[in-house]
C-alpha cells in the first residue's frame, strides 16, 4: 500500500520512535500530523521534513494526558487533517524502576495517564472518522513489557499489558470494517526512554544499553512502515521485535566481544 498523500497522525513525535516514524512516512510521501509536549522540537522536525521531503506537516503542542486539550485540538483541526488514514499511538513513557511497595504514586499516575488513558482518548476521537470513511490503520506501540512482566517493571508493564488488551479489543470491535489494528512491541530500543525512566539520570540510562547493540528508533520505524504498507487485506496483528542479544524481557546477553560493537 502506498502512503503517498495519506494523513499519518503520530503521537509523541518529538523524540525516539515517533520521530523516526515521522521521517520514514515523510520519505514515503505522507502528510504528517504530529503532536507532543515539546513544541520547539516538533517545529524543528517539521522544518526538516518540509525541506527534505517536501511534505505537508501540521504540528501542535498536545499533552495526551489532557483529555479536554486533546478534544480541543481535534475540534479545531482543518477538515483535511481530520481525515486520518494511519494513527500511530506512540506517545508513552516509563517512570522509575522500583519494587511495587516502594514506587512513587506520581510515577504510576503519569504512566497510566499517558500510556493508557492518553492512547484511549486519542483513539476515541480518531476511530469514528475511520469507521465513517471505511478506511484506516491503527498501529499501537506496545512493548515486550505488554507480554512479560519483569522485576520492578510492575506498573509500566501493567500499562503495556493494557495497551495489548486495548489493541485486541479494537481489533474485535472493528472486525466488521476495513480498518486494520496492529501492535508493534519492541524490546530494548536506545532512545530517550531510559533517560525519562530514570528522571534524567544519564549514567543510569546509559547502563541499560551497556555492552549490547540495542535496536534503534529507525529499526522500529522500519517495522511500523512495513506493517502500514501491506495490502489492505493484510492485517499484521502483532510484531515483537528484539535486538539480537535479547531473548526476553529479562534475558539479555551483555557480553559483547570487543570489535563487534
Ligand atoms: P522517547 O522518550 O524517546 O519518546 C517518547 C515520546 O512520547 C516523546 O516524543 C514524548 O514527547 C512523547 N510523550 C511522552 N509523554 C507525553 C505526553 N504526556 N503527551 C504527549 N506526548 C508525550 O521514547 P521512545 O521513543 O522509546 O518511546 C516511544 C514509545 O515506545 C513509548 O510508548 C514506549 O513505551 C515504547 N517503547 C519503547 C521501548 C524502548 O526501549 N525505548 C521499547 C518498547 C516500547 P514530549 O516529551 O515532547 O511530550
Ligand atoms: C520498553 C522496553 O524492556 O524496558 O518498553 O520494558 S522495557
Amino acid at each position: 500500500m502506498d502512503v503517498k498523500g495519506m494523513v499519518v497522525f503520530i503521537t509523541g513525535a518529538s523524540s525516539g520512535i515517533g520521530q523516526a516514524c515521522a521521517r520514514k512516512f515523510a520519505k514515503g510521501g505522507a502528510q504528517l500530523l504530529l503532536i507532543a509536549r515539546r513544541i520547539e522540537r516538533l517545529k524543528k522536525l517539521s522544518n526538516e521534513l518540509e525541506t527534505v521531503y517536501g511534505c505537508k506537516v501540521y504540528v501542535q503542542q498536545v499533552d495526551v494526558r489532557d483529555s479536554i486539550g486533546i478534544a480541543q485540538f481535534f475540534a479545531q483541526l482543518p477538515e483535511e487533517w481530520k481525515a486520518i488514514d494511519i494513527l500511530i499511538n506512540n506517545a508513552g513513557l516509563s517512570r522509575g524502576l522500583d519494587k511495587i511497595y516502594e514506587g512513587q504514586l506520581s510515577d504510576w499516575e503519569e504512566m497510566i495517564d499517558t500510556n493508557v488513558k492518553g492512547l484511549l482518548c486519542i483513539s476515541r476521537l480518531v476511530i469514528p472518522g475511520m469507521v465513517q470513511r471505511r478506511k484506516g490503520t491503527i498501529i499501537n506501540i506496545g512493548s515486550i513489557a505488554g507480554h512479560e512482566v519483569y522485576p520492578r517493571g510492575n506498573v509500566y508493564c501493567a500499562t503495556k499489558h493494557a495497551v495489548n488488551a486495548i489493541t485486541k479489543g479494537m481489533r474485535l470491535d472493528l472486525v466488521d470494517t476495513p480498518i486494520r489494528v496492529c501492535t508493534v512491541d519492541p524490546g530494548l530500543v536506545e532512545t530517550e526512554f531510559s533517560y525519562v525512566r530514570f528522571h534524567g539520570d544519564v549514567h543510569r540510562a546509559k547502563k541499560v544499553y551497556e555492552n549490547i547493540v540495542p535496536l534503534t528508533a529507525d529499526d522500529v520505524a522500519d517495522v511500523v512502515y512495513f506493517v502500514a504498507t501491506r495490502p489492505p487485506h493484510v492485517q499484521i496483528a502483532e510484531v515483537i521485535v528484539f535486538p539480537t542479544c535479547q531473548a526476553s524481557s529479562w534475558l539479555v546477553h551483555r557480553d559483547l566481544p570487543k570489535g563487534t560493537e
